[in-house]
């Protein structure tokens, strides 16, 4: 076993932002190279959304990659550095910011204007002088179903019963990390975790006490991570399963102890479990890293679930790796 030496808690790059929705208003962010339109547009939109305002390419890219990230933009087209076609381009190609609704609001008012704004992948596009009610109707629009769709990932990507994330970010997260891991060569740790005797949890306390009991472990989980990048989610039934990006053996068998350490000292009294008369879990460690390299996302999950094995052959209540 390594030594646990401490990981340090930097920042990652990727944020593995989790999938939550926010609740205060939605932001709207006016890009226009003149403040004059910045101000006109902002003046009939301030009353019902936060607005953030840019003037040039630049700050328009940095704005809505920043959180809380826009809910839509309103984008000028003729500007003097870099027109809104090309940051429309942009703003699709990237991840990050391709599901931000754009309309375009600008000057230009041929067929032809419009429909390359459209192709570009434009919610709606707006010819100037405009008409402030058809405004703000066009953009009450875009942004009431830009939040429903916020709120259809959220449930899609998200656990029911623990409101934690469920498998499916999980894997499409996973799935990420590793193209990142094999772009930018760094060590990537999972931990599988499994609560021990849960069926005689279940059987002994009943079925709503096995939820409630579900939910303030993966709460428990879900806090001990110290990066923005780490993610717990719920794998499935009583299985947990922790991503660890940048973190190699000793920092995985570190988390997984912290882990361990934070349900011990939750205490959910288990009289039934022949380990602890408390909920204990055990936990299978898998890791790629140079000296040590896997070749899959998937050899990486099916090493950690034989460690899992190994945990609950040696006598659970531990880590193995
Ligand atoms: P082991 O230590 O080998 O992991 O034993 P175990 O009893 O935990 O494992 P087993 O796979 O036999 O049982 C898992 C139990 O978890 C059975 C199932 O009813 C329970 N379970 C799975 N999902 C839920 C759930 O959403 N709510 C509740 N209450 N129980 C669940
Ligand atoms: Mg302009
Ligand atoms: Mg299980
Ligand atoms: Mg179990």
């Amino acid at each position: 076993q390594p030594s646990c030496s401490s990981r340090s808690p930097h920042a990652s790059p990727t944020r593995n932002t989790r999938p939550e929705v926010r609740e205060q208003r939605a932001t709207i962010l006016i890009v226009d190279d003149q403040p004059a339109n910045i101000h006109a547009l902002a003046k009939l939109l301030k009353d019902d959304y936060r607005i953030i305002t840019a003037t040039n390419a630049t700050k328009t890219l940095e704005l809505a990659q920043r959180d809380p990230r826009p809910d839509l933009i309103l984008l000028d087209i003729l500007m003097p550095d870099q027109d809104g076609y090309a940051i429309c381009r942009e703003l699709k190609a990237d991840e990050a910011t391709h599901a931000i609704p754009v309309i375009f609001v600008t000057a230009l008012d041929q067929a032809q204007d419009e429909a390359k704004g459209l192709q570009l992948g434009a919610a709606d596009y707006i010819s100037k002088p405009f008409n402030p009610a058809i405004v703000r109707a066009r953009v009450n629009n875009q942004v009431s179903l830009k939040l429903k769709t916020d709120l259809l990932e959220k449930i899609a990507l998200q656990d029911g019963l623990t409101e934690i994330p469920n498998r499916r970010y999980f894997d499409r997260k996973l799935t990420q990390e590793w193209n990142r891991q094999s772009r930018h060569q760094y060590p990537l740790s999972l931990l599988m975790i499994d609560i021990d005797h849960f069926k005689l949890y279940n059987d002994h306390y009943g079925h709503g006490a096995g939820d409630e009991c579900l939910r303030r472990v993966a709460q428990a989980l879900a806090k001990v991570p110290a990066r923005a990048a780490d993610l717990v989610a719920r794998y499935g039934g009583e299985e947990f399963v922790v991503l660890l990006p940048e973190t190699d053996a000793n920092g995985a068998c570190e988390v997984g102890e912290q882990m361990r350490a934070a349900i011990h000292a939750l205490a959910l009294p288990h009289a039934y479990s022949p380990v602890a008369d408390h909920i204990t879990l055990s936990i299978g460690a898998s890791m790629h890293q140079p000296q040590q390299p896997v070749t899959s996302a998937e050899a990486l999950k099916q090493a950690a679930d034989r460690a899992l094995y190994q945990a609950k052959e040696q006598g659970r209540d531990r880590l193995v790796w």
